[in-house]
């Protein structure tokens, strides 16, 4: 009897270790690696999460991600699901819903660097961000009402 009840105790932990859950809010170090080589001063763009799949970068606004004009073009319009900035003036990135810095935006600070993952993040107007990022511009954060963290 107490052998059974030692291997039901030795169970119930195993079972309970396995309910420890992982540690969660690791930083992405394809991003943390990708900002070390990034040029100051510029904002990158990736199609996918991690830093994966980019796309472009800018130093400067560009009103339209879809035009044929600026750093960003064409495809590049409603693409980007991790975005980075390596800000060398204290400047926040100001990303738009709509091309124009029309619709809701969403603000990258200084201090944060990057955002490895744009899916569940939302714009100022409650739209979605990811795949939805249509222009931005560098605004000082007092100008943000709504972060990225
Ligand atoms: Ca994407
Ligand atoms: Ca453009
Ligand atoms: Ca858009």
């Amino acid at each position: 009897m107490r052998k059974m009840l030692t291997a039901a105790a030795t169970l119930a932990l195993a079972a309970s270790g396995v309910l420890i859950p992982a540690t969660s809010a690791q930083a992405s170090t394809a991003c943390d690696r990708f900002w070390s080589g990034a040029l100051p001063g510029y904002v990158y763009a990736f199609g996918n999460t991690d830093c994966g799949g980019y796309f472009g970068r800018a130093g400067s606004h560009d009103a339209d991600w879809g035009d044929n004009a600026g750093a960003f073009r064409g495809g590049d319009d409603n693409a980007a699901t991790s975005v980075l900035s390596k800000d060398s003036a204290g400047l926040a990135v100001m990303f738009h819903e709509r091309p124009g810095y029309d619709g809701g935006h969403l603000c990258l600070e200084p201090s944060e660097a990057y955002a490895d993952n744009l899916a569940g993040k939302t714009f100022s107007n409650g739209a979605a961000a990811n795949d939805n990022i249509s222009s931005h511009r560098w605004v000082p954060s007092s100008a943000c009402g709504t972060f990225l963290d």
